[in-house]
C-alpha cells in the first residue's frame, strides 16, 4: 500500500472536531471524514475569561475513540488549535484552566513589556505583529498572580493536549512562533528576552518541528479510546493557521495570497524569508513560522467573529435562533449602499454586545447606522471584504510581489458574498476552498511523516493533492467595486 489513515484533532475557537484522513498519494486520493464535532467557547470564571481545556480533552478523547472504532488502523494522531494561549503545569498537574486571549487582563501586560523592551526592538527580534494577547504580554499579566513561580512548565494549547495524551512535553515550532519569545532569524527560543522580561526559561520545553513524533499514547489513554496497539502522536503545524496554509492549493506561492478565514481572517503570503522592514512593522505584519521553515507573512483581520458575535447578541436579545444562510441571503439583497467600518478596530475584540459597539463606531463618525439586521450583516461583510482586499494589496507591496490570485480557505470559503466582494474590492480573482483546510493540513503533514509521500516531499507535492481532491470555486472580480 502507498497510503493509509490518520486522525486529526482540530480545535477552533467555536468548535472542535476529530477527522479521519485517508491519504494515498500513489492513487492521488485524499479523503476526509468528520467523526466527531463538539462546541468550544469561553467560560467566564471568577478569575476571568478561560477555556475549558479539561472539557476539550474529554471531547477529543471521545472523538478519538470514534476514530479508532471507524478505522482501527490509524497510523498516528495530530493536534492543532488556535495560537498564543497556554496551560501552566507543576509536575503533571494542570494549574487551572488556560486564560482566553480575549480576556481583558492584557493591557497592563502590554505596558509592562513595552517599558522594558520597546515594540520596535521586539519586532526586530521576533518579527511579530502587535496583538495585545501575544503570549509574552499575557505572561506579563501573569506576574503578581504567583502562578509563574508555582509552574515548572508552560505548554501551548495543542502541546498541552499532546502532553495529556502522551506524557511528553514539547513546544511545536509554528505555534511557539506566536508567543513572541522565539527569534525570527533562527527560530530558537529567545532566552535573553525571557530573562529581560522575568520569565524563567526553564518553563519552556524543547522545540520540535512538524513531522516529529511527540510520543506514544499513554496506556490509560489507549484503553480509554479502545486502541489495541501503540499509536504515536505526531507534531503537525500545531498552530491552526500553519496547518491551514499547508492546505492552500497555491500553484505558485510567488503570485498567490491567502486568507484563512474562520473566527479570524489571516491575510497574507507564504515567504521563504521574513520581512521585518519598518514598513512591515508600521503596517503591523507578522512573520509567523510555517511548516518546513516557510514564513507566514500576514496580518490578523477580525474575521467572522464580527458576524458570529453579532448573531449571538441578536439571539440573546430576541430569544430566537437565527438562520445564518437566510440572514446572508437577505444581506446579499440589500440594495442601498452601506457605510464601511474599520473591521480591525481593537474595540471589537472583546465578547459582548458587538452590534452596539459597531453602531457606536458609526455614530462617533457621524455615519448612518444600518437600520436592519440584513443591512448590518451587509455592512459587516463589506467591511471585512474591504479589509481583506487592502491587506492583500499591502502584503504584495511590502513583499514586492504582484499577485494574481487570492485563496480563501476555512469557513469563510462558504460565504459567497464575502468571496465575491473580496474579489471585487481587490480586483483579483478569488479561489475559494477547501473549507476544512486546517484539518487537511494536519492530515497531510502526518501522512508525509509516515513516508507515504516520500519523506522529503515538498509542500507543493502535498498541495497538488489538495487541488486534485478539492477543486476551488472561482470568483471573478466584477468591475463595480
Ligand atoms: C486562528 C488563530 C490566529 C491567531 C488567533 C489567536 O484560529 O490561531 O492565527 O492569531 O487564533
Amino acid at each position: 500500500t502507498t497510503g493509509g489513515s490518520v486522525a486529526a484533532v482540530d480545535l477552533g475557537a467555536t468548535s472542535g472536531r476529530v477527522m479521519l484522513g485517508r491519504v494515498d498519494p500513489g492513487r492521488g486520493t485524499l479523503q476526509l471524514e468528520q467523526v466527531a464535532r463538539f462546541p468550544n467557547g469561553a467560560v467566564r470564571l471568577a478569575s476571568g475569561l478561560h477555556w475549558d481545556l479539561t472539557g476539550l480533552y474529554a471531547a477529543a478523547l471521545r472523538g478519538l475513540a470514534d476514530a479508532v472504532r471507524a478505522e482501527p488502523g490509524i497510523a498516528s494522531i495530530g493536534i492543532d488549535a488556535w495560537a498564543v494561549d497556554y496551560a501552566m503545569l507543576r509536575g503533571d498537574r494542570l494549574l487551572g484552566e488556560p486564560f482566553h486571549y480575549r480576556d481583558e487582563r492584557n493591557d497592563a501586560g502590554v505596558a509592562a513589556v513595552h517599558t522594558r523592551v520597546p515594540f520596535a526592538d521586539l519586532y526586530r527580534r521576533n518579527g511579530l505583529q502587535f496583538l495585545p494577547f501575544n503570549t509574552l504580554y499575557q505572561l506579563a499579566a501573569e506576574h503578581g498572580s504567583g502562578c509563574l513561580d508555582l509552574a515548572d512548565s508552560l505548554l501551548l494549547v495543542p502541546d498541552a493536549l499532546a502532553f495529556l495524551l502522551t506524557g511528553a512535553r514539547i513546544a511545536e515550532r509554528t505555534n511557539a512562533s506566536t508567543t513572541g519569545l522565539l527569534r525570527v532569524d533562527d527560530g530558537q527560543w529567545d532566552v535573553e528576552l525571557m530573562t529581560e522580561l522575568g520569565y524563567p526559561a526553564s518553563l519552556f520545553p524543547g522545540l520540535v518541528d512538524p513531522g516529529t513524533v511527540i510520543g506514544s499514547l499513554r496506556d490509560s489513554v489507549r484503553s480509554e479510546i479502545g486502541a489495541d496497539r501503540a499509536i504515536d502522536v505526531v507534531a503537525v503545524g500545531s498552530h491552526d493557521t500553519a496547518s491551514a496554509v499547508v492546505a492552500v492549493p497555491m500553484r505558485d506561492p510567488a503570485t498567490a495570497a491567502y486568507i484563512s478565514c474562520g473566527t479570524w481572517g489571516l491575510v497574507g503570503l507564504e515567504l521563504r524569508h521574513p520581512v521585518t522592514s519598518d514598513a512591515a512593522r508600521d503596517a503591523n505584519f507578522t512573520n509567523e513560522g510555517g511548516v518546513d521553515g516557510r514564513v507566514r507573512f500576514l496580518h490578523n483581520v477580525m474575521g467572522l467573529w464580527l458576524l458570529s458575535e453579532s448573531v449571538r447578541q441578536w439571539e440573546r436579545e430576541s430569544g430566537q435562533s437565527i438562520d445564518l444562510p437566510t440572514l446572508l441571503a437577505d444581506a446579499a439583497e440589500v440594495g442601498e449602499p452601506v457605510a464601511l467600518f474599520d473591521a480591525n478596530d481593537p474595540g471589537f475584540l472583546a465578547p459582548g454586545d458587538l452590534p452596539a459597539r459597531i453602531a457606536e463606531w458609526y455614530r462617533a463618525r457621524e455615519l448612518a447606522v444600518p437600520t436592519t439586521r440584513a443591512a448590518f450583516t451587509r455592512a459587516i461583510i463589506e467591511s471585512l471584504a474591504e479589509a481583506f482586499a487592502t491587506t492583500v494589496l499591502t502584503a504584495g507591496d511590502l513583499a514586492g510581489r504582484s499577485l494574481e490570485t487570492i485563496h480563501i480557505v476555512g469557513g469563510g470559503a462558504l460565504n459567497a458574498l464575502l468571496c465575491q466582494r473580496t474579489a471585487d474590492r481587490a480586483q483579483i480573482p478569488v479561489l475559494a476552498g477547501p473549507v476544512e483546510a486546517t484539518a487537511i493540513g494536519n492530515v497531510l503533514v502526518q501522512a508525509r511523516a509516515q513516508g507515504w509521500f516520500g519523506r522529503d516531499a515538498s509542500l507543493e507535492a502535498l498541495r497538488s493533492l489538495v487541488s486534485a481532491a478539492y477543486a476551488p470555486h472561482r470568483y471573478e472580480p466584477r468591475l463595480e467595486a
